[in-house]
């Protein structure tokens, strides 16, 4: 694994919203537009350099419609510099076909997940041409790709992708272990260390991820094994035992902290822009 000249910082993902958690429940979940980007400035303050969005429609419910997607993109960029990438992940129900669609929004970079997996009581569906379609469009439009790997056997995938199609745009390889989703690999550092061992070599970077308890220790693994990270209300909600997260930039805030403590500071959105193989 070579990652770019230069970068040696923290890579900070914010994920703020997601699609599972419900407005009702949780109203400090941000879901307007407004929210939205009161949280990407907030959270590009306290270090993070890129957002990863998914969208809800005006009741709060997930959506994959056109316009909302391009509006939140043009508007977080042009009240941040973070990278912005959106989910093709959507929800459990959207159908592959809307998913694709996600491209017309001309994020600067889509979640690409490398395989189908069990998520709770439902299915995330990601089957092989489906996976390799995101990816050859995704190409086509200059968006880079980071590859979400719930489990090992998605390590294979990206294998065969890189195989069958050559490298993504950009020429990085950037990848993001999603750990602690029941059905998918647990949030323990054994889990993430064994995906790093399989990682084919052209991955440039990769970050970890704990949905839910595991969140912290596969924060501190991550930072320690020289991985990067991802932080927010779609993947944890608590921000300790007893207390709910009440704004992603919390969570920001306390993986910077911890990055900077292990002499790993936060990345700034241009060198994220550099990681990843992003355009300017
Ligand atoms: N909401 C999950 C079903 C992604 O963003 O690409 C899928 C997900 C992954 O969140
Ligand atoms: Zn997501």
């Amino acid at each position: 694994m070579t990652p770019p000249p230069g970068v040696t910082g923290t890579l900070i993902t914010v994920a703020p919203t997601g699609a599972e958690h419900a407005k009702a429940d949780l109203p400090q979940l941000p879901t307007t537009l407004e929210e939205v980007l009161e949280t990407a400035r907030r959270c590009e303050a306290a270090g993070a350099s890129v957002v990863h969005l998914h969208i809800r429609d005006r009741e709060h419910r997930p959506t994959l419609d056109g316009g909302y997607l391009r509006a939140a993109v043009e508007a977080v960029r042009e009240a941040t510099d973070l990278v912005v990438q959106l989910s093709t992940g959507g929800s459990v129900h959207d159908p592959l076909e809307h998913r694709l669609t996600v491209l017309d929004a001309e994020p600067d970079s889509c979640s690409l997940t490398c395989g189908t997996t069990n998520f709770g009581d439902d299915v995330f569906l990601n089957p092989w041409p489906f996976v390799a379609e995101l990816y050859v469009r995704a190409r086509e439009r200059e968006v880079v790709p980071e590859f979400e790997l719930f489990d090992l056997g998605h390590v294979a995938t990206l294998r065969r992708l890189l195989d069958t199609h050559g490298l993504p745009f950009g020429g990085r390889v950037h990848v993001d272990f999603v750990t602690g989703v029941p059905g998918g690999m647990p949030a323990t550092t054994a889990a993430v260390m064994a995906g790093v061992a399989m990682l084919p070599e052209e991955v440039t970077s990769w970050s970890a991820t704990g949905i839910g308890r595991g969140h912290l220790p596969v924060m501190a693994a991550a930072l320690s094994a020289g991985g990067h990270l991802r932080v927010g209300m779609e993947d944890n909600v608590v921000f300790r035992r007893g207390r709910v997260v009440e704004h992603n930039d919390e969570l920001v805030a306390r993986a910077a902290e911890l990055a900077r403590l292990l002499q790993r500071p936060p990345l700034t959105c241009a060198e994220a822009r550099e990681l990843l193989g992003v355009r300017e």
